[in-house]
């Protein structure tokens, strides 16, 4: 029997396994909806905006490595999530976006909403297909999936025309995909991979440098076994938090901007690299021309325009991260005849890092005073055992998580690392608990990236979503400030968003209860409170709205370079602008 284009939709989200889609009903597909609303193994969350249907799929996604799924009408529906598809582009989500589509006899015509999805999520897309007919709209599903979830994830747009929705077909929904040109390497060559065990076994200052490849490809466990067979230091970026347990004693935590001190001079001297799905991003290598002067290059990647792109690699494998770690495992256990020799080659490079860990540890005071946003993390870790998963938005605040919630499981540290996209968290967070209901969701977040989304707080309490909004209230857009004092002679240009509004009363609003820290011993019993309710909570934490996030690499930098503290005319408050009360804000 002939289905229609709509219930050829649903069959095919079934037969690949999705059990929620996120996203906003419109005029072309309600159709699509319609069928969605009389059936029950695909759940629908209706979203307050598109931009959050968007990154709660992404979210779900990198909680799950299965593909997240959004639906969205033509015009601004599809202008919407051109945000949470450019932001999983760059983190390489699988994202498979649906998007409706005027019909295609008034493609071309100015219709009502209509807009040129494909042309405008051409390049923020890994794939992107406009059906045209209703018989191919089963393989294309198929094949955005596969696309989507194989070789370097990312997201895959499909617009669906209305009458393609409202057209009748045969359905069978194909068992494989056939793609030319599409074959993303998973082995590793064997010769290079034999050239590197070699160079990693004569390295005496190698570094493990490790990207958010090796979380898509689940390859935590042959990546601890490669850093304990060989005792090399492991080093993350913001993307690859997770892939390493953060307490393990080889861990030296994140690199780059914000990272940690001595991950950095690591970097710097280290005479071998051995990166593991990373990408050299701007922000991990600092100034490029002093990047890691010494070191000899392993560049594993599956994808192998990322190989080369940004720095010199000696030895490149293109490959599946960890596929080609357990190629490399099977020979590093055959080389290292003797453990004990290998870990005295070691000694002096161990030790120096330690003595750089020893002398730059990350620093911050607290008094009884002002409420420091790392005592608020190093509080909440504590309490929270390191057993849930966070979610954050972007600033300070962000660099403070990565910094003191020390990750120890994969894909339990969700953040929008290349787009850096304010407003992903919350969301973000969502898309996650929807994806574990019974496991502890915190979005860390600030109020500026959170008045970014702050809508789907309705989301959060309709399907009883029980996300702890953890919010480090300095009432600036801080990182922005940050920058201002050190760079900008502490000129305050549209970055003080002063204290509205009052958070706990918008929660009243939704029905979301909120408590509020306004000095260091409130700090642990509203911790306590947010975690103990059922049900989604709003944690306000007033911090000292002039901490600075160190150290700090200023942009452009070598690594060796970091600013570690602040500069002494800024501590002693000098260029800062006292915090005015103005007229019409709400009391802090
Ligand atoms: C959508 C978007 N707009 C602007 C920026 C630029 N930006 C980066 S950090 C930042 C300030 C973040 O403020 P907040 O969320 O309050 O976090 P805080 O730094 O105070 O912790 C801004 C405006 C961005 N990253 N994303």
């Amino acid at each position: 029997m002939k289905k229609t284009g709509a219930e050829i939709f649903v069959e095919s989200l079934k037969q690949e396994g999705v059990d929620v889609l996120f996203g906003i009903p419109g005029g072309v597909v309600l159709k699509i909806f319609d069928v969605l609303h009389q059936q029950k193994d695909v759940e629908v969350i209706l979203t307050r905006h598109e931009q959050g249907a968007a990154h709660m799929a992404e979210g779900y996604a990198k909680a799950t490595g299965k593909a997240g799924v959004c639906l969205v009408t033509s015009g601004p529906g599809m202008t919407n999530i051109v945000t949470g598809l450019a932001d999983a582009f760059m983190d390489s989500v699988p994202l498979v976006a649906f998007t409706g589509q005027v019909s295609t006899n008034l493609i071309g015509n100015d219709a009502f909403q209509e807009a040129d999805n494909v042309g405008i999520s051409r390049p923020c897309t890994k794939h992107n297909v406009l059906v045209k007919d209703v018989n191919d709209l089963a393989r294309t599903i198929k094949e955005a999936f596969y696309i989507a979830t194989t070789g370097r994830p990312g997201p895959v747009l499909v617009d669906i025309p209305k009458d393609v929705s409202t057209d009748k077909a045969e359905f069978k929904y194909p068992d494989k995909v056939s793609l030319r040109g599409y074959n993303p390497t998973i082995e590793g060559n064997k010769h290079q991979i034999k050239q590197a065990a070699e160079e990693i076994m004569k390295a005496k200052k190698p570094v493990i440098y490790v990207g958010g490849g090796a979380l898509f490809s689940d390859a935590a466990d042959e990546l601890l076994e490669m850093a304990e067979l060989t005792q090399i230091p492991v080093t993350m970026t913001l993307m690859g938090l997770g892939s390493f347990p953060g307490t393990h004693p080889l861990s030296m935590g994140m690199l780059g901007m914000h990272g940690s001190y001595w991950s950095n001079m690591a970097m710097h001297h280290a005479d071998l690299l051995i990166a593991v799905g990373a990408r050299f991003d701007d922000r991990v290598t600092g100034k490029l021309s002093e990047f890691s002067p010494v070191a000899r290059v392993v560049h594993i990647d599956i994808d192998p325009t990322s190989i080369k792109k940004n720095v010199h690699a000696h030895i490149p494998i293109v490959g599946d991260v960890r596929s080609v770690l357990k190629q490399l495992n099977v020979l590093l256990r055959s080389l290292d005849g003797n453990a004990n020799e290998r870990k005295q080659q070691l000694k002096p490079w161990l030790g120096q890092i330690e003595e750089w860990k020893r002398g730059h540890p990350f620093k911050y005071e607290q008094d009884d005073k002002v409420i420091k946003p790392q005592y608020v993390l190093e509080k909440l870790f504590e309490i929270t055992k390191n057993e849930g998963i966070v979610a954050t938005d972007v600033g300070q605040h962000q660099m403070w998580a990565a910094q003191y919630f020390k990750g120890k499981k994969p894909r339990t540290f969700i953040t929008s690392g290349g787009l850096g996209t304010m407003g992903f968290g919350f969301p973000a967070a969502l898309g996650a608990q929807r994806a574990y209901p019974d496991k502890l969701v915190m979005c860390i977040t600030s109020e500026g990236s959170f008045q970014m989304n702050l809508q789907e707080l309705a989301t959060a309490a309709v399907y009883k979503l029980p996300v702890k909004i953890v919010m480090l209230n300095n009432g600036f857009h801080g990182m922005v400030r940050q920058w201002q004092d050190l760079f900008y002679e502490g000129r305050y240009a549209s970055s003080d968003l002063g204290k509205i509004p009052d958070f706990i009363k918008l929660g009243e609003a939704y029905g979301i209860p909120g408590w509020r820290a306004e000095k260091p011993a409130e700090v642990e019993s509203v911790i306590r409170e947010g975690l103990k309710y059922k049900g989604p909570a709003i944690l306000d934490f007033q911090i000292y709205p002039f901490e600075n996030c160190y150290p700090m690499i200023p942009a452009g930098g070598p690594h060796h370079e970091m600013v570690l503290e602040d500069p002494p005319d800024l501590r002693s408050g000098a260029k800062k602008k006292p915090i005015e009360e103005k007229e019409g804000e709400l009391p802090a």
